[in-house]
């Protein structure tokens, strides 16, 4: 009985914990920010950044993210903030597709919905607005220049991507094909294969050391995910390959800087996910609030990261990646 009575006690104060940040009653706008999946560090700056937007902007926030990538994980985690009521919803979707159904109920109660990092490619018309890292043809085109440099423009690669339904890595994936097809500079270079590691460490270091195993004479492997270069570059590291085998790729200072020092990587890039969190919570926080009309072409003002204009399809751009170096790596801590 006793035990009985504290279980209901300790539910009930998470009740009252989870209800503090988003129904207050305080009378100040309520926004979540759900991401792709949890136990991934690339999302911290990014909800880091959105929380400070939202709390400059006198806004509460509330951040969820399902165990997994899957397309439907994030599916209760909408329907749940629709019924407690927030103003905007922002997230970083796992599908195009599984979530356009709860995103229009969404959208036809009066929520904004924000779509972070990756967007509902063909499928626009199920969010408000779009808040991207870097332009996608420049990020396609930049990591096949990336991975070009270091293997000298020829011979066999892999690219180890995230889920199979990966909004933003399937459209960097597809401009990346994209180049490789179209410009001569890349004639030489042959992608023998597309893997995927669900941005889960274990499965991409299984899939990684899969690719090495399976072709003794790769040449390199990009992983446009900051889950799957690691482990990539785990994976050649362990298989001592680190003279044969080029890791480049999407990847976070704090993860790749051991490699980076030790040689086994030479060169990544990224862009600041605490930015992109800071831009999407400023339009987020403006979009409750009814303080902002998104058009193309309108004029966001994003606190200290200044002005930002709405592209075509409702698409925001919050800034070009760095390519981190032995050279520059010790200057970038996320
Ligand atoms: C992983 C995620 C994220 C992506 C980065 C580059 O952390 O898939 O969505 O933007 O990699």
């Amino acid at each position: 009985m006793l035990k009985q009575l504290l279980l209901v006690a300790i539910t009930a104060s998470f009740i009252a914990v989870g209800c503090g940040e988003s129904s207050t009653g305080s009378g100040k706008p309520k926004l979540v920010y759900i991401a792709k999946n949890t136990g991934n560090p690339y999302f911290d700056p990014l909800i880091q950044g959105f929380k400070d937007a939202a709390a400059e902007q006198g806004c509460e926030v509330v951040t969820v993210a399902p165990a997994t990538a899957d397309a439907t994980s994030q599916l209760p985690l909408i329907e749940d903030q629709i019924q407690q009521g927030v103003g905007a919803i922002a997230l970083s979707p796992n599908s195009t597709e599984a979530l356009n159904r709860v995103l229009d109920e969404a959208m036809a109660k009066g929520i904004a919905v924000i779509t972070v990092d990756s967007d509902l490619t063909n499928n626009e018309k199920s969010r408000t607005v779009a808040v991207k890292t870097a332009d996608p043809q420049s990020v396609g085109e930049g990591q096949i220049e990336l991975l070009g440099s270091l293997i000298g423009y020829s011979g066999k690669f892999a690219i180890l991507s995230a889920t199979t339904d990966a909004p933003n890595q399937n459209e960097w994936i597809g401009i990346m094909k994209k180049t490789l097809e179209t410009n001569p500079k890349y004639k030489n270079m042959q992608l023998v294969e597309t893997a995927y590691g669900n941005d889960e460490p274990q499965k991409s270091l299984t899939e990684a050391e899969a690719l090495l195993t399976k072709y003794p004479d790769l040449k390199g492997i990009v992983a446009p995910t900051t889950v799957g270069v690691a482990a990539a570059a785990q994976a050649v590291e362990t298989a001592k390959k680190a003279d044969t085998v080029f890791v480049t790729g999407l990847g976070t200072p704090n993860q790749m800087r051991r490699f980076i020092q030790n040689g086994t990587v030479k060169a990544f890039a990224l862009w600041s996910p605490y930015d992109e969190g800071y831009l999407a919570g400023q339009v987020a926080a403006q979009l409750a609030k009814k303080s902002l009309t998104i058009k193309s072409g309108t004029k966001i003002q994003a606190g200290k990261l200044g002005e930002r204009e709405v592209r075509e399809k409702s698409v925001i751009i919050t800034g070009p990646p760095t390519v981190f170096t032995k050279e520059n790596i010790d200057q970038f801590h996320f």
